[in-house]
């Protein structure tokens, strides 16, 4: 499979490499790594929404600036490439359009939950991030990576492990990492550049949604609710509540964290993380997906009844 993905890649006159929405470390670094292999050849999608591209800590990382958004992107190209986008649902709608009408439609990705909507998947489920999987069919391509793509592909691996701390984190992946070190990459610089250049605003919403938190069922749940006016308190981004449901579970009775943000009138986003459980079962019920430990959905209901649902739902699994 990796052989055809790469004769497609080959074969294409212009390409599309999508982001999933709401992009992080992983998918941007992919996107970037593609990119830098790809060169003109390829063009980097981001989701708008609030005014903004992409998380600002990720704004070190080449190609981003020049990355296309959905206002100026336009259907001339013959090949997408999905990067760390779990299902076709996590496109963004109208990059669907796009994916839909290309020629050849390639998937990478690491996600147990992807069921492979593309011509062309690879996809190594429990992988440590789409940037390992990556990582393996540049080298079973015997292609060099350079300091650049080195670079970008380590942005994926250490964001998507969590600094190395996840059980997806295998004795391959720190194999992965020292050759990547060996290529130039300045580990050290990046670790700062994505967990030590947090912004004023994002620290103090953060301090103020932790302080709200809730503690129930002998501390083994716990949530903070979001309201817009709580950004808006701040000053602080959508992006920033990033990193929040990590901060509780990290909580030592906590097992499940929740992390509630109004998101419409009627819209809750809700991000779960758990230190043992399966919260995908959780997030199913309601539409969501992601990993075993660490999870999302959006339930139509205010940010209230949202709650109550999702309680009742974790609950059953306590
Ligand atoms: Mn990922």
């Amino acid at each position: 499979m990796i052989k055809k993905i790469f004769e497609q890649i080959q074969k294409a006159k212009k390409i599309l490499i999508i982001t999933h929405v709401n992009p992080d470390g992983d998918t941007l670094g992919c996107a970037c790594a593609l990119k830098s292999y790809l060169k003109d050849k390829a063009d980097i999608l981001l989701e708008v929404s609030d005014g903004r591209k992409y998380p600002e800590i990720y704004s070190f990382m080449p190609y981003l600036d020049d990355a296309l958004t959905l206002d100026n992107v336009k259907n001339i190209y013959d090949t997408v490439v999905c990067v760390d986008v779990a299902s076709y649902d996590r496109i963004v709608e109208k990059a669907r359009e796009i994916f839909d009408s290309a020629k050849v439609t390639i998937n990478i990705d690491h996600h147990k939950t992807n069921k492979g909507y593309a011509m062309y998947n690879y996809v190594l489920g429990g992988f440590s991030s789409a940037g390992e999987v990556l990582y393996e069919m540049f080298e079973s391509m015997g292609i060099e990576l350079s300091s650049e793509m080195a670079s970008c592909l380590y942005v994926s691996i250490l964001t998507d492990t969590g600094c190395f701390k996840y059980e997806t984190v295998t004795p391959r992946t720190f194999e992965i990492a020292s050759n990547l070190a060996k290529l130039g990459v300045d580990c050290a610089k990046i670790a700062r550049n994505c967990y030590d250049l947090k912004s004023k605003a994002m620290v103090m919403f953060q301090a103020h949604c932790l302080s709200k938190c809730e503690f129930i069922c002998n501390d083994k749940i716990a949530y903070t609710l979001i309201k817009k006016s709580d950004l808006e308190k701040f000053g602080a981004k959508d992006e920033h509540t990033e990193g929040i449901s990590e901060a509780i579970r990290s909580i030592r009775p906590v097992e499940f964290a929740c992390v509630l943000k109004e998101s419409g009138v009627s819209s809750t986003k809700v991000s779960l993380r758990s230190k043992e459980k399966d919260v995908t079962k959780v997030v199913q019920k309601f539409g969501g997906g992601g990993h075993i430990r660490a999870a999302g959905c959006t339930i139509k209901k205010p940010l209230k009844e949202a709650l109550d649902l999702l309680l009742a739902e974790i609950k059953k699994y306590l």
